[in-house]
């Protein structure tokens, strides 16, 4: 039938699968609610999980996908770090026979395609999610910024969708500008030392976008050791909905935040026996983002991670 057709793998009906999880890192809240709902639903439905951390290398990661084909797992789950340098594992999942799902962030499509190549794309859109917080922060600091910014992790797809979609929505506005623009690797400490070192180049700044809310909380500290205000001094937006970053909203030191959901478990194991039961699975399953500012900020505090 038609998801088997395209030349993907198949995969058995069974009661119970072996599956696997490739994580690229553990070192936030973010990847650790991910990993949590992944073993939840394993634990849930009685299913073996084998769960790898690639610890922050594309190269692990290979070689941890690698490790699951020798296994022989029945089927992968990969949160790929990088977009081209994940693009061999998914190849040999192929290759070996065994369905794949790319789960929150995706590969290079030039390179490896949903549908043909892999199962499907499960995750958030990213472009969306900076168009989002570039036309709400816009609204926020009345069209006028100085703006620096904080990239995620160097060619993974949230960082490249995040830097696209934020620009496209300032460009309508003609005072909104990034002034410095720099990665911070999706991590607190980075995000940091990355801002101290921005804004002591550019103290005109007026406004820090943060890729992420680990990188936005390292920032805030920063501003606070230099005695400067966040929220005042330097408004702020920022996309995950942490614990950190939701209480920064209602203490009025992040404008606004957009969500970026981790809780991928319930989705991603049924997408996979909505597979073996051979439905057609879409090429991209997409998980829908909010927007929160001061107003909505408490209806959400409960499900922050
Ligand atoms: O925003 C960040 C994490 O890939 C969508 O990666 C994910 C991003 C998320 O490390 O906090």
């Amino acid at each position: 039938d038609l998801a088997w057709a395209a030349g993907l793998p198949k995969l058995k009906q069974k009661d119970k699968y072996k599956i696997g999880f490739a994580q690229t890192e553990s070192n936030n809240p973010w990847r650790l609610a991910q990993t949590a709902s992944m073993k939840e639903e394993a634990e849930k439905r009685g299913w073996q999980l084998v769960y790898t951390d690639a610890a922050g290398s594309a190269a692990k990661q290979v070689s941890d996908v690698r490790s699951m084909i020798a296994q022989k797992v029945d089927v992968i789950l990969l949160a790929p770090r990088e977009e081209k340098p994940l693009v061999p594992a998914v190849m040999e999942a192929k290759n070996a026979g065994i369905p794949l799902l790319c789960i929150d962030r995706s590969v290079d499509a030039s390179m490896a395609k949903a549908g043909r190549d892999y199962v499907a794309f499960i995750g958030s859109d990213f472009v969306k999610e900076g168009n989002m917080a570039g036309e709400a922060f816009a609204k926020a600091v009345g069209g006028k910024a100085k703006i620096i910014e904080l990239q995620g992790t160097v060619g993974s797809s949230p960082a490249n969708d995040r830097m696209k979609g934020f620009k496209d929505a300032i460009s309508k506005f003609p005072d909104m500008v990034i002034i410095a623009s720099q990665s911070g690797d999706f991590a607190r400490d980075k995000g940091r030392q990355v801002f101290e070192t921005l804004y002591q180049a550019h103290p005109e700044a007026t406004a820090l976008y943060g890729h992420n809310d680990e990188m936005s909380m390292g920032a805030i500290a920063a501003m606070e050791a230099a005695g400067k205000t966040p929220g005042k001094d330097i408004m702020i937006c920022s996309i995950d909905g942490t614990k950190d970053a939701a209480q920064a909203v209602a203490d009025g030191k992040i404008a606004v935040l957009v969500e970026c959901n981790p809780h991928f478990g319930p989705k991603a194991f049924q997408t996979v026996v909505d597979y073996a039961a051979g439905k057609t699975i879409p090429e991209w399953v997409v998980n829908t983002d909010r927007l929160f500012t001061k107003e909505n900020i408490a209806s959400y505090m409960p499900e922050a991670f």
